[in-house]
């Protein structure tokens, strides 16, 4: 009896507990790509991360300068708005609350650039207060090409698609502007707990 019970819980992890999946996601274990074209390809020492506010350009590290940053480790939950959440990935980088500190600016708005194009926006808000980071490290390994690296935002109490991959700076404004999937339908912020996915939800 103990062993047909430890066939079908032993090997599976138990499902997550109430009220950790928001509403309309199902979890999952794998950690599936979803990259609106190819996947970039930067060096090293091309590469670096700007903070831009108002058009000027305040802060830049390339690379060796942001790996010298301080750093955080962090197990979140991601949620995908194509309905799949995963529990307790772990992570490592910088805070966006280091990349900005000491800028000033009336901004109240963010919109995180990439190689290949793609944009999205975020209230300021929501990016700072220990709430965002960029990211270069997944499950302790070096970030996977596919899945952003070298290096990508991670906003985990938002929907994935604001986790923008092979970001390369921050541009801070008054105003808000809709980035790539916003201004294809999906939703300007994006909360998974208020079911929040497309314009009008
Ligand atoms: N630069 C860039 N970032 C991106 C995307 C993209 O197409 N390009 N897709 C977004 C979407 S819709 C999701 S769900 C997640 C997927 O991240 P993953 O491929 O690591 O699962 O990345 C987000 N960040
Ligand atoms: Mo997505």
């Amino acid at each position: 009896m103990t062993g047909i019970i430890s066939r079908r819980f032993g090997g599976k992890r138990r499902p997550a507990e109430p009220g950790r999946i928001p509403p309309g996601q199902y979890e999952t274990r794998d950690f599936q790509v979803l990259s609106a074209g190819p996947t970039p390809r930067v060096a090293l020492e091309d590469w670096d991360f700007r903070v831009v506010v108002e058009g000027c350009e305040e802060r830049r590290w390339a690379w060796e300068e942001f790996c010298a940053l301080s750093r955080e480790h962090f197990v979140r939950d991601i949620h995908c708005v194509t309905k799949w959440s995963k529990l307790d990935t772990e992570w490592e980088g910088v805070s966006i609350d280091t990349l900005l500190a000491g800028v000033q600016s009336e901004a109240k708005y963010a919109i995180a650039f990439c190689d290949g194009g793609y944009t999205t926006n975020l209230p300021l808000a929501d990016i700072t207060g220990g709430k965002a980071w960029i990211v270069d490290s997944y499950g302790g390994q070096p970030l996977a090409p596919e899945h952003g690296g070298p290096a990508r935002l991670l906003v985990p109490h938002l929907y994935f698609w604001k986790s923008a991959k092979w970001v390369r700076g921050l541009r801070l404004a008054k105003e808000d502007a809709p980035g790539f999937w916003e201004a294809l339908g999906y939703h300007n912020y994006g909360d998974p707990w208020r079911e929040q996915r497309y314009w009008n939800d």
